[in-house]
């Protein structure tokens, strides 16, 4: 038997969180177009023919402006400590840019050995990328530049093989049948998040928190309230929206999906409240957004 831990770092909105769920072959971490979307370090955990992979997500990386950030950031922290294998992700639908090179290059030296990733490249050709990506190959602890996509499909197996060959001798760390570390509950307030992240605009959705109130689960039904939490009044509004529609939007995408993972039924009745300046309290974000 095989098992190691693999964490995936980079920047906001590359594509971590699609990628680990790929890997996984499970939803495991929510995903949207916006950045910022993780603000947890969370595991995604494959079982096949003699590996048990722990995938580790990450936030995307960036400067910290609050009690969240400084959250996040130690969620990064964590996720690097003693693992087997690093995998950098850099976004392949933009340009390659100097920042990005200088973030690559922060983990020589490491000890760790890292895969780069290019991903998002049904957005792009080879032959803009390979230009690009050509300063990476002199790096010696970066072991391999895989282009990918996650939409695709595209040489994610060819990644899967790379990582394995990284990945030691050991007892498995999980039950064959868990795929996260994180619990129903916290699965349903991220769905919840997600579909708010997609419907709503602006500087809103990084304002967000979901709380769980009642999660009553039955044979064949589960009621679940909760309350998202945002930071003004004016945002109160909009995320309620003209006659209660936003929040009826929300509640009924969030619902289909929820009722997807819990194989059931399910009421759901969401709340919405203010509370100022939640990303600076540092005890409300340790309660909230730590499962
Ligand atoms: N075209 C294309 N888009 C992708 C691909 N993978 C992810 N995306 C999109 O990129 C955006 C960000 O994806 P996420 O997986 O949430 O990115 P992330 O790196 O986890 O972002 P944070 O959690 O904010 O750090 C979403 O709109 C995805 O749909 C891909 O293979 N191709
Ligand atoms: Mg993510």
């Amino acid at each position: 038997m095989k098992t190691g831990f693999v964490t995936i770092l980079g920047k906001p909105n590359v594509g971590k969180s699609t990628l680990i769920n790929t890997l996984v072959g499970e939803k495991v971490a929510i995903v949207s177009p916006k950045p910022q979307t993780t603000r947890n370090k969370i595991l995604g955990i494959l079982n096949t023919d003699g590996y048990q992979i722990v995938f580790v997500d990450t936030p995307g990386i960036h400067s910290s402006k609050n009690k969240l950030d400084d959250f996040m950031e130690k969620s990064i922290s964590d996720a690097k400590k003693s693992v087997d294998l690093i995998v950098l992700v850099l976004d392949g639908s933009k340009r390659i840019r100097q920042e990005d090179v200088e973030f690559v290059k922060r983990y020589d030296n490491k000890n760790t050995n890292a895969i780069l990733v290019i991903s998002k490249i049904d957005e792009s050709s080879f032959d803009k990328l390979y230009p690009q990506i050509a300063p990476f190959n002199e790096l010696q602890y970066i072991k391999d530049i895989i282009p990918i996509s996650s939409f695709k499909g595209k040489n994610i197996d060819v990644l899967l093989e790379k990582i394995k060959a990284y990945i030691p001798e050991g007892e498995p760390f999980f039950d064959e049948d868990i795929y996260t570390d994180k619990s129903v509950k916290f699965l349903v307030a991220e769905i919840i998040r997600e579909k708010a992240l997609w419907l709503l605009h602006d500087e809103i959705p990084h304002g967000i928190a979901i709380e769980i109130l009642e999660f009553d689960e039955k044979s064949k039904l589960c009621t679940i309230s909760a309350d998202i939490i945002c930071e003004k009044k004016s945002h109160k509004q909009i995320i309620i929206g003209k006659n209660g529609q936003m929040l009826k939007n929300i509640g009924m995408k969030a619902r289909l999906e929820i009722e997807d993972l819990l194989d059931k039924k399910v009421m759901l009745n969401l709340f919405v409240k203010v509370r100022e300046d939640w990303r600076e309290d540092n005890n409300f974000v340790k309660d909230i957004i730590s499962d």
